[in-house]
Parts: structure tokens; C-alpha cells; sequence
């Protein structure tokens, strides 16, 4: 079968990068399937495509609101019959199985919705003046050109966290999808498009990070800048927007602790942890990959969870019986065999998995075993860093206090879980991890879209995405006074003297 061609999107037209080079994305599946050509593109791409989102926002940031919100209300409507279409292509291009394939598709069918319902709402504020006959309000306006670098783990949720929550308030865009999952960024544009967006809203520039990624971040024409990805990059990220005094969202790694304690269900513990470890192959920045359990069951929970991690079936995401598809590239699975010999070297035990698998059905794919890591302490690399891959650290712990000192000695702050049947630890453990989400007898995977997203320490830099969070990155806040006394009233003066 031919390879299949797709193209930049710049100004409403499907154009090719100005040099004219492309790259082919694989199925990590099975590395002989290519899903596709793609441009890839460099700073001149860029620039085309904010010239035509800066000339797309004349007309965009005067649209009304409510008129915006219903492109994403048929969007909305529009995902749900291409859902299954979307989620096959998914499957393909980064490996996740399809039941989560599908799962991504929805999230930016309830991302879409909700912030359609945000176009009838950017409510502002009014507040008293302190003169008389004057009238004071705040007003939420857009930012402008919003230059926005997405991760490959949720190749349609999150390019729609940054894209709908942006296009309501009126903004324009440019956005550059991950290397390993192009195709389904242009998926979600074109549904937009079929749906009503007019030519030039939304700017799509495919290709690596330093090449069309950087550009982005320090074209001056972009106003704001959102990246979803490593602390690595978001750090070169996040410098070059303070360089500019640039706003900038970054959503960035995570080091998830799920804790159980002594009275804890352990039957739902232990789905919660295959769920949280090994669903998305652990390539998500909430994946559980610290279960952090107390001494008086730890020796039941891990040998349970290190049975049920070995019977996973592990292969092509195609296949409905398949619980776990590959990684999404060599390099992310070399990340994943280097933190095993990493912990094997610190003293840490692989009591599962920590290699690739080859034989068989996997030859063709990167897949690596399920892995459960024992006898970690909490200072040992392998509890300390992310591996973004399916393995998953066990730290023993001494009741409630010691748990909770272990879930907050690390770098990161994004998502938490808490196993107890004692509903005062329940409410102590939502006041006291440091993490901008925690659950309580639920794993650390599944944030819903109208909910803030993120986290605190260095997995983010104090923005949110999600919920009421993102209006508040892509609008700014403009105060508008009106004085209606027909004479001049001095602010601060007395206006008797
Ligand atoms: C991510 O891994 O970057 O909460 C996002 C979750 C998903 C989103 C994950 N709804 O696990």
C-alpha cells in the first residue's frame, strides 16, 4: 500500500514544509507499518503559519462567543460519529489499546462540550466603584496567537485541552503536534474544520522539536505558548518564554504515589495499581509508578500484583484481547530498560518483567514486560525519576504519617492516591500530599476534562489545564472603568479639595 502523504496546515490550505522534507511515522507495533509522511517542518513554517493565524485573529476575536462554542458543540457531535475511525488510527500511531484509544477520543468530545457551554458563560466581574456614577468591571479578553507543543501519550485530548478552551476565548493558534502522533492532531483539526472553523484559526506545523517546536516558542508574533511534555524540555521551554515575558503553561513530568494502608481494600488496591502502572503502558504524567504500601500487607499486595502484572497480555492494540500495547518508540523503551538496571544496580529487586519483549508476535514492535520493582527504598533513582514506561516501584511504609512523607519526598506534584477505609486519613491525605490532584480509593489515572489539570513542584509552573483553569491561561483580564458623572472624579483624591 502507498504511504499516505499529510501535509502542514497553514492559512486554511494543506501545504508542504518550504523545504520540502518529510518524515515517516511507524506503528510501534509493529515498526514495518507506516502510518504516514509528514512535513517536516522549520522556522519559516512557523512563520507562515502565524502570519495566517495573526491575520485569522481580526475576524476570530471579534466573533461572538456563543457563536464560536457552537463550532465546538459540532465538533463535539462530530467526534462521536468518527469516534471508533479516530480511535483505530490512534491504535496505529502510538501503540495504546483501543478501549483507551477510545478513551482519548472522549476526552476531547467532553472537553468539546464543555467549553462550548464556556461560550455562553467567560463571565467577567462587576464591582462597586469607589466614586459615585462610575461603573467598574473586569472583562475576560483573548491573548492573541497561541503557539502550542503537544505530547504523543494523549494525541487527541490534549492537543483539545489546549486548542477548544483557547479557540473559545477567541484566540488563534499554532500548534505542533509530537513527532509520533501527527496524524491524530490533524484528525481533531480537520473535525473542526468540517464543523465551521474558518480558514486560519488553527495552524497545524508537523515535525521535531528543536527544528518547528523552538521557532514557536520565540516567534515574536506568538503571545502565549502552552507545552505539554518532559521537565527537560519544558525547562528550554519555559527559559525561552521568560526570555520573551512570554505567559507559559507547562505540563510537565510526574512521579505518582498510590498509597495503601493496612485497612485498605485490597482487591480494589490492586486493580487500582494494574490500572494506574500499566494502563497507557505507563506513558501517561499520571501513571502510578510508586506504590507506596504498608509493611502489614505489603507481602500479600505485591506477590498479588506482581501475579496479576506477569498474566498481562501484552501486544498489538488492534486486537480487543490485547490489555497492553508496546511503547511508543526505541527510545522511550531504552528509557525503561535503563531505570531497571538502574534500580538492579541501586539494590532495588525486579520481581517481574524489566525487559523487552522479542519472540513471537513482538518481534516486529517495541514492547516491554510489565514490571514490578521490589525492595525500593525511597531515595533510589528508580523512586526519585520518571520513566514514563510500565514499571512500577513497591516502597514499604509505616502507617499513615511515614506514607505521606515518602508520597512528598520527590521533585514532582501531580497526581496522588490514597487506599484507606478510615474516612479522617482520607481527608488528611487531600490536605496534606503535595500534588495538584488526589484520590481516594481510586488510582492516580483519570482526571476528568472540566476539573483543573496539573500539578505543583516542578511537574508544572502553577498553571492549569481543564475546568476553569484554562480560561484563566487563555484570556488576560482587562479592567474597564466607565465614568458617567460628566465631570473629571480623581481616583484616590478627595474630590472636595
Ligand atoms: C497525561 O498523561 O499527560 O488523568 C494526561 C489522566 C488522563 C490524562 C492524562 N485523563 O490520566
Amino acid at each position: 500500500m502507498a504511504t499516505k502523504s499529510y501535509q502542514n496546515l497553514i492559512g486554511g490550505r494543506w501545504v508542504p514544509a518550504r523545504s520540502g522534507k518529510t518524515f515517516l511515522n511507524v506503528n510501534p507495533a509493529n515498526h514495518d507499518d507506516v502510518v504516514g509522511e509528514f512535513a517536516l517542518s522549520g522556522a519559516e513554517d512557523v512563520a507562515d503559519a502565524v502570519e495566517a493565524a495573526e491575520e485569522a485573529y481580526k475576524t476570530w476575536r471579534l466573533t461572538p462567543a456563543p457563536k464560536r462554542a457552537e463550532i465546538l458543540y459540532r465538533t463535539g457531535e462530530l467526534l462521536t460519529q468518527r469516534k471508533e475511525e479516530y480511535a483505530r488510527a490512534m491504535t496505529r500511531e502510538m501503540g495504546k489499546v483501543l478501549s483507551e484509544t477510545r478513551g482519548d477520543v472522549q476526552e476531547a468530545i467532553d472537553t468539546a462540550f464543555y467549553m462550548a457551554g464556556e461560550g455562553r458563560r467567560l463571565f467577567g466581574q462587576t464591582t462597586p466603584s469607589e466614586l459615585q456614577n462610575k461603573f467598574a468591571m473586569s472583562v475576560r479578553m483573548p491573548v492573541g496567537v497561541v503557539g502550542m507543543i503537544a505530547p504523543w501519550n494523549f494525541p487527541m485530548a490534549i492537543p483539545s485541552w489546549k486548542l477548544f478552551p483557547a479557540l473559545v476565548c477567541g484566540n488563534t493558534c499554532v500548534i505542533k503536534p509530537a513527532e509520533d502522533t501527527p496524524l491524530s492532531t490533524i484528525h481533531l483539526v480537520e473535525t473542526l474544520i468540517d464543523a465551521g472553523l474558518p480558514a486560519g484559526v488553527v495552524n497545524i506545523v508537523t515535525g521535531y522539536g528543536p527544528e518547528a517546536g523552538a521557532p514557536i516558542v520565540e516567534h515574536p508574533g506568538v503571545r502565549a505558548v502552552s507545552f505539554t511534555g518532559s521537565s527537560e524540555v519544558g525547562r528550554i521551554v519555559g527559559q525561552n518564554a521568560a526570555a520573551r515575558f512570554k505567559p507559559c503553561s507547562l505540563e510537565m513530568g510526574g512521579k505518582n504515589a498510590m498509597i495503601v494502608l493496612a485497612d485498605a481494600n485490597l482487591d480494589l488496591a490492586l486493580e487500582g495499581a494494574l490500572w494506574g502502572a500499566f494502563g497507557t503502558t505507563g506513558q501517561r504524567c499520571t501513571a502510578t509508578s510508586r506504590i507506596i504500601v504498608d509493611k502489614a500487607v505489603a507481602g500479600e499486595f505485591t506477590a498479588r500484583l506482581v501475579e496479576r502484572a506477569k498474566s498481562l497480555r501484552v501486544g498489538d492494540g488492534l486486537d480487543e484481547a490485547i490489555q497492553m500495547g508496546p511503547q511508543v518508540n526505541q527510545q522511550q523503551i531504552e528509557t525503561s530498560a535503563n531505570y531497571c538496571a538502574i534500580a538492579k544496580a541501586e539494590g532495588a529487586e525486579l520481581l517481574c518483567g524489566g525487559e523487552r519483549l522479542t519472540g513471537g508476535a513482538h518481534a516486529r514492535g517495541t514492547f516491554f514486560a510489565p514490571t514490578v520493582v521490589g525492595r525500593v527504598k525511597p531515595g533510589m533513582r528508580i523512586a526519585q525519576e520518571e520513566v514514563f514506561g510500565p514499571v512500577v516501584s513497591v516502597i514499604e511504609c509505616d502507617g499513615f504519617d511515614d506514607a505521606v512523607k515518602i508520597a512528598n519526598g520527590i521533585q514532582y506534584g501531580l497526581s496522588t492516591a490514597l487506599y484507606s477505609r478510615d474516612v479522617n486519613l482520607a481527608f488528611r491525605a487531600m490536605r496534606d500530599l503535595e500534588a495538584g490532584i488526589t484520590y481516594i480509593n481510586a488510582p492516580t489515572i483519570g482526571a476528568e476534562v472540566h476539573l483543573p489539570f496539573g500539578g505543583v513542584k516542578q511537574t508544572g509552573n502553577g498553571h492549569r489545564e481543564g475546568g476553569t483553569g484554562a480560561l484563566d491561561f487563555y484570556t488576560t483580564w482587562k479592567s474597564v472603568y466607565v465614568d458617567y458623572s460628566d465631570k473629571l472624579q480623581r481616583a484616590q483624591i478627595d474630590n472636595a479639595d
